[in-house]
Protein backbone atom coordinates (compact mmCIF):
# COMPACT_ATOMS: atom_id res chain seq x y z
CA UNK A 1 0.00 0.00 0.00
CA UNK A 2 1.27 3.36 -0.40
CA UNK A 3 2.44 5.57 2.44
CA UNK A 4 1.45 9.28 2.18
CA UNK A 5 2.56 11.50 5.17
CA UNK A 6 -0.07 14.18 6.55
CA UNK A 7 1.44 16.87 7.67
CA UNK A 8 -0.41 18.32 10.24
CA UNK A 9 -0.37 18.55 14.34
CA UNK A 10 -4.55 18.67 14.45
CA UNK A 11 -5.11 15.12 15.60
CA UNK A 12 -9.06 15.82 14.12
CA UNK A 13 -7.74 16.54 11.03
CA UNK A 14 -5.77 13.62 11.08
CA UNK A 15 -8.72 11.88 12.26
CA UNK A 16 -10.92 12.89 9.25
CA UNK A 17 -8.42 12.34 6.43
CA UNK A 18 -7.54 9.08 7.87
CA UNK A 19 -11.36 7.59 7.54
CA UNK A 20 -11.95 9.47 4.06
CA UNK A 21 -9.33 7.06 2.69
CA UNK A 22 -8.94 4.13 5.06
CA UNK A 23 -7.80 0.76 3.15
CA UNK A 24 -6.47 2.63 -0.06
CA UNK A 25 -3.27 4.35 1.60
CA UNK A 26 -1.34 4.26 4.79
CA UNK A 27 -1.59 7.79 6.27
CA UNK A 28 1.33 8.42 8.66
CA UNK A 29 1.01 11.62 11.03
CA UNK A 30 4.32 13.69 11.79
CA UNK A 31 4.47 11.64 15.10
CA UNK A 32 4.68 8.43 12.89
CA UNK A 33 7.99 9.82 11.23
CA UNK A 34 9.13 11.42 14.42
CA UNK A 35 9.12 14.93 13.42
CA UNK A 36 7.31 17.22 16.38
CA UNK A 37 8.89 20.53 14.64
CA UNK A 38 6.32 23.94 14.91
CA UNK A 39 6.12 24.75 11.23
CA UNK A 40 5.38 28.65 11.08
CA UNK A 41 2.31 29.25 8.35
CA UNK A 42 4.03 32.54 7.33
CA UNK A 43 1.75 32.71 4.18
CA UNK A 44 -1.33 34.97 2.94
CA UNK A 45 -3.06 32.44 1.05
CA UNK A 46 -4.49 29.00 2.21
CA UNK A 47 -2.47 27.89 -0.81
CA UNK A 48 0.47 29.34 0.37
CA UNK A 49 0.37 27.67 3.89
CA UNK A 50 -0.07 24.34 2.07
CA UNK A 51 2.83 24.38 0.52
CA UNK A 52 4.80 25.44 3.46
CA UNK A 53 3.73 22.50 5.02
CA UNK A 54 4.40 20.24 2.06
CA UNK A 55 7.83 21.40 1.35
CA UNK A 56 8.62 21.14 4.65
CA UNK A 57 8.50 17.52 5.09
CA UNK A 58 9.33 16.78 2.07
CA UNK A 59 13.06 18.54 1.87
CA UNK A 60 13.57 16.92 5.31
CA UNK A 61 11.94 13.54 4.79
CA UNK A 62 11.94 12.88 1.30
CA UNK A 63 8.69 11.14 1.74
CA UNK A 64 5.65 11.62 -0.55
CA UNK A 65 3.50 14.09 1.79
CA UNK A 66 0.65 16.89 1.80
CA UNK A 67 -0.11 19.77 3.91
CA UNK A 68 -3.40 21.35 3.87
CA UNK A 69 -4.41 24.61 4.98
CA UNK A 70 -8.35 25.31 5.53
CA UNK A 71 -10.51 27.94 7.34
CA UNK A 72 -13.25 29.84 7.48
CA UNK A 73 -14.39 33.13 5.32
CA UNK A 74 -17.53 35.23 6.47
CA UNK A 75 -18.84 37.14 3.86
CA UNK A 76 -20.17 40.15 6.18
CA UNK A 77 -16.71 39.94 8.09
CA UNK A 78 -14.89 40.35 4.34
CA UNK A 79 -13.75 37.10 4.14
CA UNK A 80 -12.25 37.33 7.89
CA UNK A 81 -10.88 34.71 9.78
CA UNK A 82 -9.83 33.25 6.53
CA UNK A 83 -5.93 32.63 6.90
CA UNK A 84 -6.33 33.71 10.65
CA UNK A 85 -8.78 30.72 11.58
CA UNK A 86 -6.60 29.03 14.08
CA UNK A 87 -5.57 31.99 15.56
CA UNK A 88 -8.39 34.53 15.21
CA UNK A 89 -8.50 35.60 18.98
CA UNK A 90 -4.99 35.30 19.57
CA UNK A 91 -3.93 32.28 20.77
CA UNK A 92 -3.11 29.08 18.06
CA UNK A 93 -6.27 26.12 18.05
CA UNK A 94 -8.28 28.17 20.83
CA UNK A 95 -11.23 27.40 19.21
CA UNK A 96 -13.97 28.59 22.38
CA UNK A 97 -12.09 32.08 21.76
CA UNK A 98 -12.21 32.35 18.36
CA UNK A 99 -15.66 31.20 17.95
CA UNK A 100 -16.76 33.85 20.69
CA UNK A 101 -14.65 36.54 18.86
CA UNK A 102 -16.63 35.33 15.62
CA UNK A 103 -19.98 35.58 17.48
CA UNK A 104 -19.58 39.03 19.16
CA UNK A 105 -18.41 40.47 15.55
CA UNK A 106 -21.49 38.82 13.83
CA UNK A 107 -23.97 40.52 16.93
CA UNK A 108 -27.32 41.68 14.86
CA UNK A 109 -25.68 41.51 11.98
CA UNK A 110 -28.15 39.25 9.44
CA UNK A 111 -26.38 38.41 6.79
CA UNK A 112 -24.30 35.71 8.41
CA UNK A 113 -23.15 33.87 4.66
CA UNK A 114 -19.33 31.76 5.21
CA UNK A 115 -17.75 29.39 3.95
CA UNK A 116 -14.94 26.64 5.00
CA UNK A 117 -12.46 25.96 2.46
CA UNK A 118 -9.49 23.80 2.38
CA UNK A 119 -6.52 23.72 0.00
CA UNK A 120 -4.12 20.80 0.09
CA UNK A 121 -0.79 20.83 -1.40
CA UNK A 122 0.38 17.00 -2.48
CA UNK A 123 4.40 16.60 -3.23
CA UNK A 124 4.43 12.76 -5.14
CA UNK A 125 7.68 12.07 -6.18
CA UNK A 126 8.75 15.36 -5.83
CA UNK A 127 6.23 17.11 -7.91
CA UNK A 128 3.58 19.61 -6.22
CA UNK A 129 -0.22 18.78 -7.25
CA UNK A 130 -2.99 21.14 -5.69
CA UNK A 131 -6.62 20.16 -4.42
CA UNK A 132 -9.38 22.22 -3.29
CA UNK A 133 -12.46 21.41 -1.34
CA UNK A 134 -15.52 24.12 -0.58
CA UNK A 135 -18.83 24.29 1.85
CA UNK A 136 -21.22 26.82 1.62
CA UNK A 137 -23.32 27.81 5.27
CA UNK A 138 -24.07 30.07 7.55
CA UNK A 139 -23.16 30.81 10.78
CA UNK A 140 -25.59 30.09 13.76
CA UNK A 141 -25.93 32.80 16.82
CA UNK A 142 -24.94 30.10 19.10
CA UNK A 143 -23.32 27.37 19.65
CA UNK A 144 -25.19 23.54 18.59
CA UNK A 145 -23.46 20.16 18.92
CA UNK A 146 -20.19 18.48 20.50
CA UNK A 147 -18.63 16.71 17.54
CA UNK A 148 -15.94 17.75 15.43
CA UNK A 149 -13.71 20.83 16.15
CA UNK A 150 -12.91 24.45 15.54
CA UNK A 151 -15.43 26.27 14.37
CA UNK A 152 -17.89 23.09 13.81
CA UNK A 153 -20.58 24.22 16.50
CA UNK A 154 -21.49 27.69 14.69
CA UNK A 155 -21.43 26.16 11.35
CA UNK A 156 -24.42 25.17 9.01
CA UNK A 157 -23.73 24.02 5.92
CA UNK A 158 -26.68 24.65 3.12
CA UNK A 159 -29.48 22.26 3.07
CA UNK A 160 -28.71 21.21 6.57
CA UNK A 161 -30.97 22.91 9.69
CA UNK A 162 -28.02 21.27 11.91
CA UNK A 163 -24.40 22.15 13.03
CA UNK A 164 -21.14 20.33 11.72
CA UNK A 165 -20.86 19.44 15.17
CA UNK A 166 -24.13 17.98 15.81
CA UNK A 167 -23.21 15.61 12.54
CA UNK A 168 -21.41 12.47 12.91
CA UNK A 169 -17.82 12.20 11.51
CA UNK A 170 -18.72 10.50 8.49
CA UNK A 171 -21.35 12.97 7.62
CA UNK A 172 -19.60 15.81 7.93
CA UNK A 173 -16.78 13.97 5.88
CA UNK A 174 -19.16 13.63 3.10
CA UNK A 175 -19.84 17.01 2.20
CA UNK A 176 -17.19 19.12 4.29
CA UNK A 177 -14.67 21.82 2.44
CA UNK A 178 -11.41 18.37 3.68
CA UNK A 179 -13.75 15.78 2.61
CA UNK A 180 -14.25 16.83 -1.05
CA UNK A 181 -10.41 18.02 -1.37
CA UNK A 182 -9.51 14.83 0.21
CA UNK A 183 -11.49 13.32 -2.45
CA UNK A 184 -9.82 14.56 -5.06
CA UNK A 185 -6.58 13.63 -3.77
CA UNK A 186 -7.83 10.08 -3.01
CA UNK A 187 -8.56 10.24 -7.34
CA UNK A 188 -5.28 11.90 -8.30
CA UNK A 189 -3.61 8.76 -5.97
CA UNK A 190 -6.03 6.34 -7.35
CA UNK A 191 -4.71 7.00 -10.77
CA UNK A 192 -1.16 5.31 -10.48
P1 LIG B 1 -2.21 22.21 11.19
O1 LIG B 1 -1.73 23.53 10.67
O2 LIG B 1 -1.26 21.55 12.14
O3 LIG B 1 -2.63 21.28 10.10
P2 LIG B 1 -4.48 23.75 12.21
O4 LIG B 1 -5.46 23.51 13.30
O5 LIG B 1 -3.67 24.99 12.25
O6 LIG B 1 -3.55 22.46 12.07
P3 LIG B 1 -5.56 24.68 9.66
O7 LIG B 1 -4.50 25.69 9.59
O8 LIG B 1 -5.85 23.88 8.44
O9 LIG B 1 -5.31 23.66 10.87
O10 LIG B 1 -6.97 25.29 10.07
C1 LIG B 1 -7.07 26.54 10.66
C2 LIG B 1 -8.27 26.63 11.54
O11 LIG B 1 -9.46 26.67 10.74
C3 LIG B 1 -8.49 25.49 12.51
O12 LIG B 1 -7.70 25.60 13.66
C4 LIG B 1 -9.97 25.67 12.80
O13 LIG B 1 -10.18 26.73 13.71
C5 LIG B 1 -10.52 26.09 11.44
N1 LIG B 1 -10.98 24.90 10.72
C6 LIG B 1 -10.35 24.25 9.70
N2 LIG B 1 -11.05 23.18 9.30
C7 LIG B 1 -12.14 23.13 10.10
C8 LIG B 1 -13.24 22.26 10.20
O14 LIG B 1 -13.35 21.18 9.43
N3 LIG B 1 -14.18 22.52 11.11
C9 LIG B 1 -14.07 23.59 11.92
N4 LIG B 1 -13.06 24.45 11.91
C10 LIG B 1 -12.10 24.24 11.01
Amino acid sequence: MQQLVFATNNAHKLEEVAAKIAGEIELLSLNDIGCHDDIEETGTTFSENASIKSHYIYHKYHLNCFGDDSGLEIDALNGEPGVYSARYAGEHGNHAANMDKVLEKLKGVTNRSARFRTVISLIWDGEEHFFDGTVEGTIRNERSGSGGFGYDPIFEPVGYDITFADMSMEEKNAISHRGRAVEKLAEFLASF
